[in-house]
């Protein structure tokens, strides 16, 4: 049986729902253009007034914001609200420069855990529930986000945060979470310090279904984890910028839901600034319907995806995003080849010899790039003898040269040789930086 948080909405006639953006985006560029400096003189530098906006179809004659505008304007200065009306902060800290400061009333976190109730409803997740949350809390969105979201639809929370892993791993056990809510790096780990004492996710524990992300992962380590685990593993996007962790995908696991009358989706060619058109992969631009603190217009993400309009399964009528490959700057570039550290953890998962961790470390020598993939195999490959090293790296080397195009060095290394995760994780060494 499918069900629905808000039925009405989630299945609003697609030309509704355009209508409803179309009034809520006017009243969006008045608010403001009322309400904040910075879009103020940001309308007026590229000379449009908010009587300009009348259709969806006049959405690109409005600039574009910037992460780099929100450290700009640091700490809260693209607020629309004064602090007094804040009913909480969070804080995401980028690698370089200023963190940025995202701020919330108490409509905006409403509306947040109206969108994760939606999605978790869509996903089977309601009362009679434990979700365990193991993403991190504090300035990190994605605990503190979980957290309420699964209170909303009437979940028990069990609020672990990330670390002390096998402790999380007896209260799983002796509470009986149904669902875990963290990175698939982190969900990956827990899984083999189980496997190390012992315990098996499948036959020990009632959990039935993992809320991943907060980084890419590919189609092929979800086929991986609900091989070896027996859960149903959903994919959940969002940013800080936007709230955190906001929309995942339905049952059928096929593209995030984004509800249209909380966001306005586009995707551009991130050189022109052209937007594409449904089904062309590009980044990701999101204009923001339903907030007060922050309200977001023509938001440069950076991620590179694909919206696609085509009705769901489920009979939601909102638009999907298909996996995320990352953001725009995490693509590496290596003797000018583009990739995607995603897609080499796509290619990697094909092969049954190789485990879940890698890691990815570019050089440059005598002015050439190299990428060197770091492995380690699986428990089954490593204890059968017959099993050729060397055979394994050439042919770990042929399946990314097939997909990447692009030559590479494979090494293998001793298991527990890369380092775990218990949030994001980095897999990726770019020496060529430093
Ligand atoms: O990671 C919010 C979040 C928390 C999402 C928990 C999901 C679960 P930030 O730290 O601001 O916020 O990082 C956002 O992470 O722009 C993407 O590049 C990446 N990201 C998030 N979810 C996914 C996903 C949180 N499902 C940045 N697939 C985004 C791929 C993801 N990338």
């Amino acid at each position: 049986m499918i069900e629905y948080w808000n039925p009405l909405m989630e299945r609003m006639p697609v030309g509704e729902l355009e209508k409803m953006q179309e009034n809520k985006l006017r009243s969006l560029v008045n608010y403001v253009y009322q309400h904040s400096d910075f879009y103020k003189k940001r309308f007026d530098e590229a000379d449009v007034k908010p009587e300009d906006i009348q259709t969806l179809a006049d959405l690109k004659k409005l600039p574009f914001t910037y992460k780099s505008d929100l450290r700009d304007t640091y700490p809260t200065g693209m607020f629309c609200v004064p602090n007094e009306q804040l009913t909480r902060f969070h804080v995401s800290s980028g690698t370089t420069g200023k963190p940025t400061v995202v701020g919330y009333t108490k409509n905006d976190i409403h509306a947040w855990n109206t969108s994760l109730a939606r999605a978790l409803t869509s996903i089977g997740l309601g009362r009679g529930d434990i979700i365990q949350v193991s993403y991190g809390y504090g300035l990190f969105t994605g605990g503190l986000g979980l957290h309420y979201g699964a209170e909303e639809v009437g979940a028990t929370v069990l609020p672990t945060s990330s670390g002390n892993t096998e402790k999380q791993l007896d209260l799983m056990q002796d509470l009986g979470s149904t669902a875990i809510a963290c990175t698939p790096s982190y969900f990956l780990f827990m899984s083999e310090v189980a496997n190390q004492n012992g315990i098996s996710i499948q036959n020990d524990t009632r959990l039935k279904a993992g809320i991943f992300g907060a980084e890419p992962w590919s189609e092929e380590m979800r086929t991986r984890i609900e091989e070896a685990t027996g859960i149903k593993a959903y994919d959940i996007y969002g940013t800080s910028e936007l709230s955190g962790p906001l929309c995942t995908e339905c049952q059928f696991q096929d593209g995030i839901h984004i509800w249209a009358d909380m966001f306005l989706l586009e995707v551009i060619d991130p050189a022109t600034g052209e937007q594409l058109g449904d089904g062309e992969r590009g980044e990701l631009v999101i204009t923001t319907l339903a907030k007060e603190a922050l309200p977001l217009i023509r938001y440069r993400i950076g991620d590179i995806t694909i919206i696609n309009k085509e009705p769901c399964k489920c009979g939601r009528t909102h638009p999907r995003i298909m996996r995320v490959l990352g953001r725009a700057d995490d693509m590496l570039i290596v003797r000018g080849i583009n990739v995607f550290p995603g897609q080499v953890e796509s290619v990697l998962m094909t092969l049954p010899e190789v485990g879940e961790h890698f890691m990815i470390i570019v050089d440059r020598v005598n002015e050439l790039d190299t990428m060197t993939i770091q492995i380690e195999m699986t428990d089954e490959a490593f204890s059968d003898k017959v099993t050729d090293i060397i055979g394994l790296e050439k042919k770990v080397q042929a399946a990314l040269k097939n997909v990447l195009n692009l030559a590479v060095k494979v090494e293998l290394v001793e298991k527990g040789t890369i380092p775990r995760s218990m949030g994001k994780a980095k897999k990726v060494i770019d020496n060529r930086k430093l």
